[in-house]
Parts: C-alpha cells; sequence; structure tokens
C-alpha cells in the first residue's frame, strides 16, 4: 500500500499590510501540526504568500512587482523550506511568481521530502479580466497581472506517487483534470482563492459558490480516478470574503475531509494511492473506452459554433 499521510493547510485572511515573514510563521505553525499529525506532504493554497493581490487595480508596475517572488525559496520562505526538510514533508505552494526574464506567472511548486522542488506549474485558466471593470462590484484582474502559464500540465514521480498541480480556476474546467489523468496521475494539489460573492451577480453568494466548488473537484477526482486536495485561502480580506470549505476527495469522488472554518485550519487523510488503481482499470481504464475520433472539437476550436455556423 503506497499511503501518503496529507494536510490540507488552509489559510485564513491575508491582509494587503501583512508581511510576508507574519503568514511563514502561520504556515509554520500549520507544518508543526502537520508533522505531529503524521503528515508527509503538506499542501498550502494558492498566492499563499500575500493577499488576493488582483482584487487590487494597479498602473505601476514596480508596485504590482511586489506582490511576486523573484526566487522559490527565498528569504521570506526559507525558514518554511528548512523545517520542512528538517521533518521530512514535502510541501506545494502557491505564489506570484516573476521570472527572470520578467515574466509574471500564477505558479504552484512541490517538493520532494528533502525540501528540493521536484514539480512547477503555472496556472493556465486565468480568470476575470485585464482593464479596470466599473460594473463589477470587485476587481479580479488575474487577466492583467498574470500570462497564462506556459509549462501545460505536468505530472512528476513524487514520493512514489504520479503527481499533478492545477490552480483554483483550473478546476472549473475538466480538460485540465484529463489533461492530467492522460498521464496517469494519483494525486492533484491545488490551491484556490475563491470570492465568496459574485462580482457580476450578487444573487450567487457564499453557499452556491461553494457547492460549484465541491463539485468540480469531486468530478475531477472521479473521472480521472485521483485524489484531489483542494486547500482554500480564506476569509476577510480588507473587506473582501473568500470562501474556505477546503477538501480532500477520494478517487472515488467522496470528499473525506472538509474544512470547517474560514481560518488556519489543518485538513488530515491517510490517503492510499494503490485506491486509484480500481477506477482506472476499470471503468476508467481510458484505452478501452475513449473514443477519440470524435472529441475533435475539443481542442480544435475554442469557443462555441451552432450547427447553422454561427459562433456564440
Ligand atoms: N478565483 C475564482 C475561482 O475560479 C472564479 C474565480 C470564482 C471564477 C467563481 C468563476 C466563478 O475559484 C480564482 N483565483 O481563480
Amino acid at each position: 500500500m503506497r499511503e501518503i499521510v496529507i494536510g490540507a493547510a488552509q489559510m485564513g485572511a491575508i491582509q494587503r499590510a501583512d508581511t510576508r515573514e507574519s503568514v511563514v510563521d502561520r504556515m509554520l505553525i500549520l507544518l508543526d501540526q502537520a508533522k505531529a499529525a503524521g503528515c508527509t506532504l503538506v499542501v498550502y493554497p494558492e498566492l499563499c504568500l500575500t493577499t488576493f493581490f488582483p482584487r487590487w487595480y494597479m498602473e505601476d508596475q514596480a508596485e504590482v512587482d511586489t506582490w511576486f517572488e523573484t526566487e522559490m525559496p527565498n528569504a521570506a520562505t526559507k525558514p518554511l523550506f528548512d523545517r520542512a526538510r528538517e521533518y521530512g514533508i514535502a510541501i506545494s505552494l502557491g505564489y506570484a511568481e516573476k521570472t527572470p526574464h520578467g515574466r509574471h506567472f500564477n505558479t504552484q511548486i512541490t517538493t520532494d521530502r528533502h525540501a528540493n522542488i521536484v514539480g512547477t506549474y503555472r496556472k493556465i485558466h486565468l480568470p476575470g479580466h485585464s482593464e479596470f471593470d466599473p460594473n463589477r462590484a470587485f476587481q479580479h484582474l488575474e487577466k492583467r497581472y498574470f500570462e497564462p502559464g506556459d509549462l501545460g500540465f505536468p505530472v512528476f514521480r513524487n514520493m512514489d506517487t504520479w503527481m499533478g498541480m492545477l490552480i483554483c480556476n483550473d478546476r472549473r474546467w475538466p480538460e485540465a483534470y484529463r489533461e492530467l489523468g492522460l498521464q496517469g496521475v494519483e494525486l492533484i494539489m491545488l490551491g484556490y482563492n475563491t470570492p465568496s460573492v459574485n462580482s457580476q451577480n450578487s444573487d450567487e453568494g457564499p453557499e452556491m459558490r461553494q457547492f460549484h466548488s465541491d463539485l468540480s473537484v469531486q468530478a475531477g477526482a472521479y473521472q480521472n480516478s485521483a485524489w484531489v486536495v483542494a486547500v482554500a485561502k480564506a476569509g476577510d480580506e480588507d473587506g473582501h470574503q473568500l470562501n474556505g470549505g477546503s477538501i480532500i476527495v477520494s478517487p472515488d469522488g467522496v470528499i473525506v475531509q472538509k474544512a470547517i472554518t474560514e481560518g488556519d485550519e489543518l485538513l488530515v487523510h491517510a490517503c492510499d494511492m494503490d485506491a486509484t488503481k480500481f477506477g482506472k482499470e476499470t471503468i476508467f481504464d481510458f484505452k478501452r473506452h475513449r473514443r477519440i475520433e470524435h472529441y475533435g472539437r475539443i481542442t480544435g476550436q475554442t469557443g462555441v459554433i451552432y450547427p447553422d455556423g454561427t459562433k456564440g
């Protein structure tokens, strides 16, 4: 049995004025809790070092860049990597990445149990908009501050397991899970920062947002027979509420752990990676059941083209 005791390290709000050092201190407390609980892998949220800054409209690139990391680990995160190495715990965390060539990505990395980075993913599905939108209750400027990821959907071997990562909005797109599933992924780690209300539809509140999040993650896990660990940054960030509801989902699509607070909260579950096998060898044995000759639209077109040829 290939068991990994996984900690989903949900984090509460990070205020705009909070320092990275104060955030890492919170992450270290969660790591200590994970150590005490016997975890060997801990997953932190998307953009877990800072507030969700894409809610703020900025024109000065120098100001925008203050939210980005130019190396990982760095001075602020070195204590986390050092303690993870000391504990023999692999970690996965999301942050805003500025590359040496000046490119900007919403990135998640995963380490082995010696704090060596063995997987990097750059968010492909960027929601929101790129210009200030006065019709929105609040801004969601990921298309302004980040480029779409340029690494595809990597799957990598770590802890005797095929692992992959997604970030936040990616979890809503079945193609993203299937790209990982077609590489045999057994564990998908994803972080998210999801506003509790829809900036364009005030009728859509936290309950519906949580339902859609759970629905997407459970479907992705089940339809690719993989464990999915979905970890929120939650709570009230400078008056803007983010949903919690972090979950660990089994390859059968069952939620086996769910956060109950909107703060820093560690979920722990012993995940048997061999539990992914039955689904992959039966109902989701892709090589036996998929009919790719009929799937041309999925990669052949971006938007809707109606049968009469008009475009949606
Ligand atoms: N946040 C949100 C997410 O996909 C969103 C944006 C929420 C889009 C709800 C559509 C509906 O969870 C990020 N950071 O992608």
